[in-house]
């Protein structure tokens, strides 16, 4: 059987992070990527962050597995009758310019729909329509304009952004969500659509539990948040909470067992309501389970740091993983902090393809995250990415049906670079 995107042709105008994730998933579900480069320059990731002289980046090499690379100057005249030929050919075009890179380019939605009236025009862009439509924007700014700064850090302090790219990778699976979608719509309306995913519109949509906060404030304090038990009063926005969960079940990270040396010796906890006995068990507190300051989840909130600093003098006694058996056992959920290092060691991530190890002709062997969608029919092969210009011959060839003096004649416009070995 056929993976779910096999037949799909992908114009992969993308670079950096956050559209080339998209079209990373669309390839490992099947699709045929054609990443479009600049001759002789290609995505800049290739180059940025180098850790192996003259060899792609991690960067880019973990962003790109599965995807053809063709060179092509489409600002070249004969450059752009060949991108003419890609976008008769092709169902989805993915595109992460800066805004009007590709109407300067001279391929507006409108001139795209003339050429292939079922074409998917796939557009990631920093802002949506607005007064910021026309800013580049990058992963912190997005993570800043999108909500998640303001409310991410310590109560008090600077504004932090996240390791988690949510501004980037975030937007790219939002917009794969949003072509697969256009794909299947089009299977009735016989169309094709733009579709558009902002970085910032992206952002708020993973932190919408502040936006309910924000409104919860007009009503009184947020209980559940730390500063409540303090006496901090509230201000007119949702506040940062430090590693509160923020949620229904309070949470907190709390040091575990050689938290003095090991920097990752923490555990996160959460006093779920239903295991609440089991808690008090556990951390040698049998009387608050029919203590009514204690008893009920509302008459802990007042009281959250006491009830933490309580559970953490039983989690420094444990490492995070014994944290993590015992509280297995009785349903209560924690989770250890786990650092890069565990994630590349841990071999149930390995059974599962969620991190792969990659054999690439520059660099030798390295590690990625594999495909965290996994479907059943459809078996993800992790593919290593490829070098700048390496299927331009044949993707003019196979693809795009050129003849061998064409493909001459193209290559001495200067729109397709050198010829590789
Ligand atoms: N042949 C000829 N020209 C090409 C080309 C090709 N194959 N591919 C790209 N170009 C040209 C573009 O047409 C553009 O030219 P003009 O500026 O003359 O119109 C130029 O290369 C630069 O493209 P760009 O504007 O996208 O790149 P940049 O470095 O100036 O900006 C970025 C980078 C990321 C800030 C910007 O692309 C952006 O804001 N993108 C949208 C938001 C986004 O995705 N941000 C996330 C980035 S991290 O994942």
């Amino acid at each position: 059987m056929g993976k779910a995107l096999e037949g799909i042709k992908v114009l992969d105008f993308t670079h950096v992070q956050s559209g080339p994730t998209c079209t990373q998933l669309l390839a490992w579900f099947g699709a045929d990527v054609i990443k479009v480069e600049r001759p002789g320059i290609g995505d800049a990731t290739r180059g940025q962050l180098r850790d192996v002289p003259d060899a792609d980046s991690l960067y880019f090499t973990m962003l790109n597995h599965n995807k053809r690379s063709i060179e092509l100057n489409t600002k070249n005249e004969t450059g752009k009758e060949v991108l003419v030929r890609l976008i008769k050919t092709c169902d989805v075009l993915v595109e992460n310019f800066a805004p009007g890179a590709l109407d300067r380019m001279g391929f507006s939605w409108e001139k795209i729909q003339i050429l292939n009236s079922r074409m998917i025009l796939a557009s990631i862009k920093g802002f949506g329509p607005g007064p910021y439509e026309d800013c580049k924007v990058y992963e912190n700014i997005a993570q800043c304009a999108g909500g998640a700064a303001s409310t991410t850090g310590m109560l008090g302090d600077v504004p932090l952004v996240t390791g988690a790219q949510i501004g980037d990778s975030g937007t790219g699976l939002h917009l794969a969500f949003g072509i697969v979608t256009a794909l299947f719509h089009r299977e009735q309306s016989g169309k094709g659509q733009k579709v558009s995913a902002a970085m910032q519109d992206g952002v708020l949509n993973l932190c919408r539990v502040k936006l309910r906060d924000q409104q919860r404030l007009a009503t009184g304090p947020l209980e559940e948040y730390s500063q409540f038990g303090e006496n901090v009063p509230f201000g007119e926005a949702t506040p940062r909470a430090g590693n509160d969960s923020g949620g229904g079940q309070p949470g907190r990270i709390l040091k575990c067992k050689g938290w003095k040396k090991d920097p990752d010796s923490y555990t996160y906890f959460i006093t779920q309501a239903a295991v609440w006995k089991s808690i008090c068990d556990i951390i040698g507190k049998p009387k608050w389970k029919e203590d009514p300051n204690y008893a009920t989840p509302k008459s802990r909130l007042p009281r959250l740091n006491e009830v933490f600093g309580a559970i953490e003098e039983w989690t420094m006694t444990k490492t995070k993983f014994e944290v993590m058996d015992i509280c297995n056992e009785y349903g209560i959920p924690v989770g250890p902090i786990l650092s890069f290092k565990e994630l590349a060691e841990e071999q149930s991530l390995r059974a599962t393809g969620t991190i792969v190890e990659v054999e690439h002709p520059e660099r030798g062997k390295y590690l990625s995250v594999g495909n965290p969608v996994k479907l059943s029919d459809s078996p993800v092969e992790v593919v290593r990415s490829p070098l700048l210009g390496e299927h331009t011959q044949e993707i003019l060839c196979d693809v795009l049906q050129y003849s061998d003096k064409e493909i001459r004649d193209i290559r001495e416009s200067g729109a397709i670079g050198e010829e590789k070995k």
